[in-house]
C-alpha cells in the first residue's frame, strides 16, 4: 500500500517537474489560463481573476504550512499531552475575522468591475442578437440592417469526408462587423428556445431567452476577427451556432454600413416591384438551375423513387399554398430542406412561379404565380 501511494507520488512529481522545465511553460500557461480578451472589461476581469488566484495560492501555502508541520511536530511519541486551547475566544474570533476582512478586499474590486458590466446605457451601436435553432440573427437598430448568420463549415467536413479546415464549425457566411473604440451595446434574446451568447474575448457570455432582452455591452480597441459560440445546449446542432465578430476601423465599418443599406435597398425595390410572368419565369429558371436540378433534373421529372417529380406534380399544378409552404418550411425527414433562408423573396417567388410553369405545368394546372410579396406576407408573423 504504502509503496503504491510513494510510486505515484513518484509520477506525480515527474509530471509537475516536466512541465516545469518544459520550455514552452509561458505558452502552456496561456492555454491554461483564463483568457486576457481585448477589451478593457474582458482585462479587468482577468486581473481580478489573478488577483484572487494569487490569494488562493498564499493562503492555501500558510494553511497547508501549518497543518503539515503540525502533523510531523506535534506527533504522539514525540507531544504526548496535547495543549489544550479548545474553545479558544480569541483564536475563534480571529479565524472568523481575518477569512472575513479577506473576503471584503476581494470583494471590493469584484463589484466595481461588475458595475461596469452591467452598466446599461445606450452605445454608439446598439445590435439586436437573436438566437434561433440554429443561427444568429442580427439587427443593427440604428442603421435598419438585418442579416442571418449560418454556420459556414463544408457539411462534407463534419461528416468526415474531407480533412476539416482551420476554422471547424467558427465560421460563419456572414459576420458581425463593429467599429473599434466605439461602445456596442447588444440586446439579446431569442426565438425559439434559451440560446447563449457568448464571446470569450470580449468577456460576454450572456443568456438569450425568448421574451426576455438581456444586454451586454463592449468597446474592442483591436481590429481583428473574434470568434465564440453559443454556449446553451439549445438542441441538435447546438454545436453549429458559431458566433463570429469582425471589427475594423470606422472608416472600414462606414463602408460596410453604405454596402448593406444599397443591398437591402435593391432589395426591397426588387420585392416591391412589379414582376411579370416573364421576368419571375427568367429569373426562377436560375434559381432552380442553382439549387434544384440536382435533386428534381432540368426536366422536372426528378428520380422516380428518389426525388419527387416537379413536372406534373399536384403540388405544383393545383395547391399554390402548399407550395410555398414547402419551400418555406421543407419537408421533414425527407431531403428537401427549407429554402426559406437560402433565398431572398424574390428568388423564392420566381423559382416557385417557374416551377408551375415549366414542363407544361401552367398548361396542365391552374398556372397561378408567386410574387415576392407573397412571401413577404407568408414570413409575416401568424396570428
Ligand atoms: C437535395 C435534394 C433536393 C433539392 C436540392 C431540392 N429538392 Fe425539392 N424535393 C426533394 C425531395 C426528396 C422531395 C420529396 C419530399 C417528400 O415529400 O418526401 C421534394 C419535394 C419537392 C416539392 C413537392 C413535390 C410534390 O409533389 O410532393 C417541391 C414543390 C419541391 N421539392 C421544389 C423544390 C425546389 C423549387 C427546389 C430548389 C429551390 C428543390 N425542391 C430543391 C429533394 C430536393
Ligand atoms: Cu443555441
Amino acid at each position: 500500500m504504502l509503496r503504491k501511494i510513494t510510486t505515484n507520488f513518484n509520477s506525480i512529481f515527474c509530471f509537475i517537474l516536466t512541465i516545469l522545465l518544459s520550455t514552452n511553460i509561458k505558452a502552456a500557461w496561456d492555454d491554461l489560463n483564463m483568457t486576457e480578451g481585448v477589451t478593457g472589461i474582458s482585462k479587468e476581469i482577468f486581473d481580478l481573476h489573478m488577483l484572487i488566484y494569487w490569494i488562493c495560492v498564499v493562503i492555501g501555502l500558510i494553511v497547508f504550512s501549518i497543518m503539515f508541520y503540525s502533523m510531523f511536530a506535534y506527533t504522539k511519541k514525540k507531544n504526548p499531552n496535547p495543549s489544550t486551547f479548545h474553545e479558544d475566544t480569541k483564536l475563534e474570533l480571529a479565524w472568523t475575522v481575518v477569512p472575513f476582512l479577506i473576503l471584503v478586499f476581494m470583494a471590493i474590486p469584484a463589484s466595481n468591475t461588475l458595475t461596469k458590466i452591467y452598466d446599461d446605457v445606450e452605445g454608439d451601436i446598439n445590435i439586436q442578437v437573436v438566437g434561433y435553432q440554429w443561427k444568429w440573427q442580427y439587427k443593427y437598430l440604428e442603421d435598419d440592417i438585418n442579416f442571418f448568420s449560418n454556420l459556414a463549415t463544408d457539411w462534407d467536413e463534419i461528416n468526415n469526408k474531407i480533412p476539416k479546415g482551420e476554422f471547424y464549425l467558427q465560421e460563419v457566411d456572414e459576420m458581425v462587423v463593429i467599429p473599434v473604440g466605439k461602445k456596442v451595446r447588444f440586446l439579446i434574446t431569442a426565438n425559439d428556445v434559451i440560446h447563449s451568447w457568448w464571446m470569450p474575448d470580449f468577456a460576454i457570455k450572456q443568456d438569450a431567452i425568448p421574451g426576455f432582452i438581456n444586454t451586454a455591452w463592449t468597446v474592442v480597441d483591436k481590429p481583428g476577427i473574434f470568434r465564440g459560440k453559443c454556449t446553451e445546449l439549445c438542441g441538435k446542432n447546438h454545436g453549429f451556432m458559431p458566433v463570429v465578430v469582425k471589427v475594423v476601423p470606422q472608416e472600414e465599418y462606414d463602408a460596410w454600413v453604405q454596402d448593406k443599406r444599397e443591398e437591402a435597398f435593391k432589395m426591397a425595390e426588387l420585392t416591391e416591384k412589379n414582376w411579370t410572368l416573364e421576368e419571375l419565369n427568367q429569373r426562377g429558371e436560375d434559381v432552380y438551375l442553382k439549387n434544384c436540378v440536382a435533386c428534381h433534373q432540368v426536366n422536372g421529372q426528378g428520380i422516380p423513387g428518389i426525388f419527387a417529380a416537379l413536372a406534373g406534380s399536384d403540388i405544383a399544378l393545383n395547391n399554390r399554398a402548399k407550395h410555398i409552404e414547402i419551400l418555406m418550411e421543407g419537408v421533414q425527414g425527407a431531403a428537401m430542406q427549407s429554402f426559406a433562408n437560402q433565398l431572398s423573396e424574390v428568388d423564392m417567388a420566381a423559382v416557385i412561379t417557374y416551377t408551375r410553369q415549366a414542363w407544361g405545368n401552367a398548361e396542365n394546372g391552374d398556372g397561378e404565380i408567386v410574387v415576392p410579396k407573397d412571401i413577404v406576407e407568408y414570413k409575416k408573423p401568424k396570428g
